[in-house]
């Protein structure tokens, strides 16, 4: 496939099988699961046609591993970032280290000062073990500002934490008092 159709076709499974499963009829299992053939098929009816190797080649060069093929080969579903909110992805709970990092934007700074980080349309806050991954993130959204998240403590207080098959740090909610804000 072309670079366009790759990325066009992963920004539509990412649409499918992140957020809205409903746009080809689709239904998601509970852990978030889609049968190929399903989705092949009705992607198709949908005006978005593409093989089961074009499929299979997303899945293999997406630069962030978004999504994954189960064993079997029979089922796909997005590693991390659903909105929906009946998929439980079911991921093990993990320790975190000392400090993970949120990349936002410079306007959003002021209210999660009051309030702390919220998953908002999303099921998690999202979270990175690299600096420069915050960095991208937080430039999706404007000007980008990196937040220090004190993980270990909050997991040490009862927070739970959950790594994706990709390796996004995921937890419920930020309280603002683990937050570390650039010149605060
Ligand atoms: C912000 C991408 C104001 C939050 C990335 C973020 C990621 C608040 C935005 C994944 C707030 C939500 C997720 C508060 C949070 N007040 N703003 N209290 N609490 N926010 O897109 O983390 O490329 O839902 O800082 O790599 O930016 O799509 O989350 O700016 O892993 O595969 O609200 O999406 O992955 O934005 O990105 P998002 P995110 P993909």
């Amino acid at each position: 496939m072309n670079k366009n159709k790759l990325e066009s076709t992963s920004k539509f499974l990412s649409l499918i099988l992140r957020h809205a499963p409903e746009t080809v009829n689709l239904q998601l299992d509970q852990h978030g699961w889609a049968n190929v053939a399903e989705l092949l098929e009705k992607s198709a009816a949908h005006g978005k046609a593409f093989t089961r190797s074009e499929l299979e080649e997303v899945v293999a060069t997406s630069d962030k591993k978004r999504f994954a093929l189960s064993e079997d080969g029979l089922s796909i579903r997005a590693n991390q970032g659903h909105s929906v909110a009946s998929v439980d992805l079911a991921l093990p709970p993990a320790t975190p280290p000392a400090i993970l990092y949120h990349g936002t934007a410079s306007r959003f700074v002021d209210s999660i000062k009051a309030s702390g980080l919220h998953a908002r349309s999303r099921n998690h806050v999202h979270l990175s073990l690299q600096k420069d991954t915050a960095m991208n993130v937080g430039q999706r959204h404007g000007k980008p500002v990196i937040l220090e998240v004190r993980a270990q403590a909050m997991h040490q207080q009862g927070h739970q934490f959950y790594v994706s098959e990709n390796g996004v740090w995921l937890t419920e909610a930020v309280p603002a008092s683990f937050i570390s804000f650039p010149n605060a």
